[in-house]
């Protein structure tokens, strides 16, 4: 029988107490895979969203220069209500934030159309907790566009709403602020994702409405959830595993940049609740420097961080030798 690295896997879970899952082979998940039903109106948007973005990217060299700069200032905000709101503050509660900050993150996360909060904490608990399982809404077992987007083309397979049926969400419910992005979300994305990113672009400079939409509105759209994607698809496949080689989430350098510092994978998989999601502090992650500011503020507090010996003796233990500190102790 080959040697399959696959078979090796764990599902490290801190985010619920949980065990190590069992091992299910490749073969035997599609064998009780029930068939794909496609949503073809997802199907529809989604290629509409990267054609229109194709015809932004030709628009660039004709769009006023204040144009690309707001542009760039949309994807980062979008990108971090993404990264500081929906990941690291709800879905891992690896901080906690106080009402103004929690408001701003809110606002910033609808520009992003990633779902209302709520639901993506949801899938994100689930993913942490059954990774690589059928009951892993983008299971990256099942291919790399699976993970990627394809995972929003198609119903979901029915593991992800039974196992997902019993992640505790109560504490997401008795944020009034996250109850009110739910009940408004469709108006909250068409103020802050779409009439914003073409007004202002048009009232402040005269930039035309049309490239307006077309570039700080859909392409910058288009571009954030394909970072966001990476993490799910890319990050889970192409790169080191200093922390943890029995998981499938890597540490990728192209994912680093474009998700604003979410893509030390294995080091968020192996140590969810750092607030930080890697022990490199600033260094690419505009996230953790954006938090930081906050709690200077005191607006962000309880920030949970790994200390540097627990991580080294981890990296020690089950890294694939990856690891600066590892590497510097074998060669002394
Ligand atoms: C988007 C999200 O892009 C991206 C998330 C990426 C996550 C990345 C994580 C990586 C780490 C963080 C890094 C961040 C980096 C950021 C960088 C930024 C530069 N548990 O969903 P439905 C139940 S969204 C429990 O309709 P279908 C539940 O009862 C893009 N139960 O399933 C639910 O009812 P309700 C824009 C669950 O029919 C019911 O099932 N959005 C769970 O199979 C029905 O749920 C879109 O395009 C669960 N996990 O449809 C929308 N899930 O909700 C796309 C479901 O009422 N979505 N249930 O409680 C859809 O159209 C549909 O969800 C579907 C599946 C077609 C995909
Ligand atoms: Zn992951
Ligand atoms: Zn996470």
């Amino acid at each position: 029988v080959a040697f399959d690295p696959l078979e090796l896997q764990t599902n490290d879970d801190h985010v619920n107490a949980g065990g190590i899952a069992p091992v299910v082979t490749e073969a035997t998940h599609e064998q009780k895979r029930p068939p794909r039903r496609i949503v073809w109106r997802n199907v529809v948007l989604f290629t509409l969203l990267h054609a229109y973005s194709l015809w932004g990217i030709i628009c660039i060299p004709w769009a006023h220069p204040l144009t690309w700069l707001f542009t760039i200032f949309l994807y980062t905000a979008s990108a971090i209500g993404v990264t500081a709101g929906a990941h690291r503050l709800w879905a891992h509660r690896s901080y906690k934030a106080k009402l103004p900050m929690r408001i701003i993150l809110t606002m910033m996360n609808s520009m992003a159309l990633q779902n209302d909060i709520i639901e993506w904490a949801r899938d994100h608990r689930v993913h942490h907790k059954y990774s690589e399982t059928d009951a892993d809404p983008h299971n990256a077992r099942r291919g790399f566009f699976f993970s990627h987007i394809g995972w929003l083309l198609v119903r979901k397979h029915p593991d992800v709403k039974d196992k997902g049926k019993n992640i505790d969400l109560s504490d997401l419910y008795a944020d009034p602020v996250l109850r009110f992005q739910r009940k408004y979300y469709v108006p909250s994305v068409l103020l802050m994702c779409f009439l914003i990113p073409t007004l202002v672009p048009h009232f402040l400079w005269g930039e035309s409405l049309w490239y307006a939409f077309l570039i700080p509105g859909l392409l910058r759209l288009c571009a954030t959830l394909n970072a966001t994607w990476m993490v799910n698809s890319v990050a889970h496949m192409k790169g080191d595993k200093p922390y943890n080689k029995f998981i499938n989430p890597v540490e990728n350098i192209f994912v680093i940049f474009g998700a604003v510092g979410e893509g030390f994978h294995n080091y968020h998989h192996t140590f969810p609740h750092d607030y930080s999601t890697s022990e490199f502090g600033w260094k690419f992650n505009l996230t953790t420097f954006f938090i930081d500011c906050f709690a200077k503020m005191g607006l962000a507090t309880d920030r949970r961080k790994m200390p540097y010996n627990l991580v080294f003796r981890r990296a020690l233990k089950t890294g694939d030798g990856s690891h600066h500190g590892v590497q510097k102790h074998l060669q002394e």
